[in-house]
């Protein structure tokens, strides 16, 4: 059955967007929003925000009704498909199944200088209430910061016989994320060393379809914690033995 965004009467297709746009703030910048949102497919929207920015750019906040509709039965997702344990479950697993410390390396790489989402993954004090890798117990987490080249990436989880490599990627301007990903995963193929690790990416716009179509071992995007990362890992692990 198909269903549509809903605002005030179920299926009524409603919806909102903000955009900004290089002009001043006023009835023209309106006209121009409400023309963009027609354009959009919303056929009577409402400008309901209109904020200047600065001299020359204005923002404005859009309300109308999409009339297009979706089978969530037509759509299918990949996900991770491993269960996720809780920070004492993977402890627990770390100590039972596999009786020797978890190596983790994690950077930013690239030009990426966005340090809070592998912060969020990796550092002691975790994220939302969520412990980062760091406070893990059976874990060894080495956290090398942004703007990594994916080299010494490499190198470091060489040197500390790493068992899992963890990527973050937030900017996806002119797709520099796939390129560096790509790249990643290219080095570690002409190294021959690609085999030795569980290979992991992250970032805002990362699914676990595109880190798989990557030829990463998992993807995980917001609302993701250490223990998600970790449940995976250690169960990989665990399974190639
Ligand atoms: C803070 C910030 C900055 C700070 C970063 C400081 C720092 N130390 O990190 C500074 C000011 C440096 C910055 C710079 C830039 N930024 Co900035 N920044 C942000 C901002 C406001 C917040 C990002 C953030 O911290 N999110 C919180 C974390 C927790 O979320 P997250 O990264 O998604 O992480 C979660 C998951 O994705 C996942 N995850 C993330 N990484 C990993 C890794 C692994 C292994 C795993 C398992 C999971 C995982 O787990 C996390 C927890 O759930 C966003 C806008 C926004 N509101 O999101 C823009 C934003 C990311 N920045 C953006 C841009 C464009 C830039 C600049 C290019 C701007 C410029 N023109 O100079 C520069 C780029 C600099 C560079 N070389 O990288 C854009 C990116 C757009 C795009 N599509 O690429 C955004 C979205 C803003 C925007 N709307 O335009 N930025």
């Amino acid at each position: 059955m198909s269903i549509r965004p809903y605002g005030d009467t179920i299926n009524d297709g409603k919806v909102q967007l903000s955009f900004t746009l290089p002009m001043k703030a006023g009835a023209h910048g309106i006209a121009c929003a409400r023309e963009l949102a027609r354009q959009m497919g919303l056929p009577d929207p409402a400008v309901v925000d209109c904020e200047p920015m600065g001299d020359d750019f204005s923002h404005y906040v859009v309300y109308g009704a999409v009339p297009y509709a979706v089978d969530p039965d037509s759509i299918k997702v990949q996900e991770v498909s491993t269960p996720v344990m809780s920070k004492e479950g993977v402890e627990q697993m770390i100590r039972q199944q596999l009786g020797r410390q978890v190596v983790f390396v994690g950077a930013s790489t690239g030009t990426d200088a966005h340090t809070v989402g592998i912060d969020a993954i990796m550092n002691m004090k975790g994220y939302a209430g969520h412990y980062g890798l760091e406070r893990y117990e059976g874990v060894v987490a080495y956290n090398m910061g942004s703007q990594v080249p994916n080299e010494m990436l490499i190198r470091k989880a060489l040197e500390v016989n790493a068992d899992v490599l963890l990527v973050s990627q937030t900017v996806t301007q002119k797709d520099v994320h796939l390129k560096n990903l790509v790249e990643l995963v290219d080095l570690l193929e002409a190294e021959g060393v690609r085999d030795r690790f569980v290979l992991i990416c992250g970032g805002a716009r990362i699914s676990h379809e595109l880190a798989k179509e990557l030829g990463y071992d998992a993807g995980f995007g917001p609302g993701k914690f250490a223990e998600d990362v970790a449940s995976f890992a250690v169960q990989e692990l665990i399974r190639r033995g």
